[in-house]
């Protein structure tokens, strides 16, 4: 039997030297936390005596509070007499968002991937559109990333019977009804309640394969619990310092099923994301009074806070031991080069996602798609091209099954999709996934029947013209669709008065 503790109780512990916080129904203190607290004690502090729920719950694991803190720490359940004192307020901006989400576009009316793109901009919270939509320094190669795609032309190939097209395959040898997997992405519940189970819903639906990201809001256990009995997943990793954390979670993984090892090896440390970090100086500063005076460091952000634990000690050097540790077949995310292509070769991995982390790591780092021409040509050089046993894939950008076609062309074996898919669960849910999932479908009957091919295998480099992957200067015509939902970054502004 839990102690009942009554809300008053909880409210009068609200400062720094008595600070008790409730998260789903439990009440904690945690005033001796407040320092290790990753993420600062400032924002602890905002719900100190309250409920922080809702704050807590999109950027943790579930159990995060219950392991960290020492039981006797724990201090019972909100007596629910009392707890109507406690619960948060509705505010202005939560109204709003009931306003808007009622008046989002039908979804039929949503007829590409950018139409997620824009209704989420609308209808997410400031900060987790800050967030998600976020890249690093300049932006630029977030933006490169669409303009890779448009540097290539299709070379269409007629009169060849496409009356019937097939455009399912197989990766790292799972069948997949399209050949775009859902791409690892973090922080899931800033965008819908449910987060990244909405993704697992609909995938398993419609037979496609979900990348579980390491730091999803749902934990690693309810996406595999809320699977149909024959979904496919893969595993993103990001490795820690602790090598006998990693191990246990990626062998836990293995024994629940997954089917591939995708190992983050481009983010050692978190790029500097200008619009999330902005925003976050802002919103700090509106509630800051409880840390006045306080030396806190401001520019961190919420990604930073949880990226700790992430080892920028990673080296070639660690990649036997991932082989000795699984039996899956382990890809290296984040490969940007040929000399590092081959390097994976070398090693022995099963394969490479040619990625710039959607422009979200090193800014000016090149579009995964103009990598790929230099990858295939390295690894046709070597004579080890085309290959049974090492896999390309490609993402960043990815927004139209025309992009899928070029990539695939040109020798990709599958493309990673990830915003777009966290774009239609914010607006819509499940049934945002879903209908995305149905555009690549119809778009990917249209462009091959257009292009010429029956299935994926017909395709081949020389249906594309990718002469001028390599420029990056010259005239383009815009993307008009992008450009709408792109989002400029901000100058420094002034406080008003
Ligand atoms: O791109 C990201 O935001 C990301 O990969 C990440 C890394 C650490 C914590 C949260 C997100």
């Amino acid at each position: 039997m839990s102690t009942l503790v009554s809300g008053e109780v909880v409210q009068q512990h609200n400062n720094r030297s008595s600070c008790w916080i409730i998260v789903h129904g439990k009440v904690y203190d945690v005033t001796e936390f407040l320092d290790e607290h990753p993420g600062g004690s400032k924002i602890i502090l905002k719900y100190a005596g309250k409920d922080a729920t809702e704050a807590y719950e999109p950027i943790h694991p579930p159990d995060a509070i219950t392991t960290n803190l020492p039981k006797e720490k724990h201090l019972g359940t909100v007596d629910p007499n009392t707890i109507v004192q406690v619960v948060k307020e509705v505010t202005e901006a939560d109204l709003r968002r009931k306003m808007l989400m009622e008046a989002r576009p039908p979804l039929e009316e949503i007829l590409n991937l950018h139409d997620f793109e824009a209704v989420a901009k609308v209808v997410l919270p400031e900060k987790a559109w800050a967030y998600y939509s976020s890249a690093s320094d300049d932006e630029i190669t977030i933006r490169e990333n669409r303009l890779a795609y448009q540097r290539v032309w299709f070379r269409p190939r007629v009169l060849r019977d496409v009356s019937k097209v097939d455009w399912s395959t197989t990766i790292l040898g799972q069948k997949s009804s399209l050949p775009v997997y859902i791409s690892a992405t973090a922080l899931g519940k800033l965008g819908h309640p449910d987060g990244e189970l909405n993704l697992t819903r609909a995938a398993g639906k419609h037979g496609v394969i979900q990348m579980i990201a390491t730091l999803a809001s749902c934990s690693f256990d309810e996406i595999v619990d809320a699977a149909l009995p024959d979904q496919t997943f893969f595993l993103q990793l990001y490795v820690n310092r602790d090598r006998e954390i990693t191990k246990r979670y990626v062998q836990h993984a293995e024994r629940r099923g997954v089917k591939a090892l995708f190992i983050t090896v481009d983010a050692p440390q978190l790029g500097r994301r200008e619009k999330d970090m902005r925003l976050k100086l802002v919103g700090d500063d509106a509630g800051a009074e409880v840390q006045r005076g306080q030396d806190v460091p401001k520019d961190q952000g919420v990604a930073r806070a949880i990226s700790a634990f992430i080892d920028p000690s990673l080296s070639w050097d660690d990649i036997p031991w991932f082989k000795s540790i699984t039996k899956m077949p382990i890809i290296l995310k984040g490969i940007s080069t040929a000399e590092d292509a081959l390097l994976a070769y070398d090693a022995g991995v099963q394969g490479i996602v040619l990625s710039n982390h959607g422009g979200r790591q090193l800014d000016t780092a090149r579009s995964g798609l103009e990598v790929l021409t230099e990858v295939t040509a390295a690894l046709r050089a070597r004579g080890v091209y085309p290959s049974r046993t090492f896999d390309i894939f490609v993402d960043g950008g990815v927004r139209r099954a025309s992009d899928v076609l070029k990539a695939l062309a040109l020798g990709a074996k599958a493309v990673g999709v990830g915003r777009p898919f966290l774009y239609a669960f914010s607006a819509y849910g499940q049934e945002g996934v879903e209908r995305a999932i149905q555009i690549f479908r119809d778009e990917l009957e249209m462009n091959m029947r257009l292009l010429g091919v029956r299935t994926l295998d017909e395709l081949r480099p020389e249906m594309v013209d990718a002469s001028a992957i390599h420029s990056h200067v010259g005239t383009q015509p815009e993307d008009k669709l992008y450009n709408s939902t792109y989002q400029p970054l901000a100058l420094a502004a002034f406080r008003s008065a």
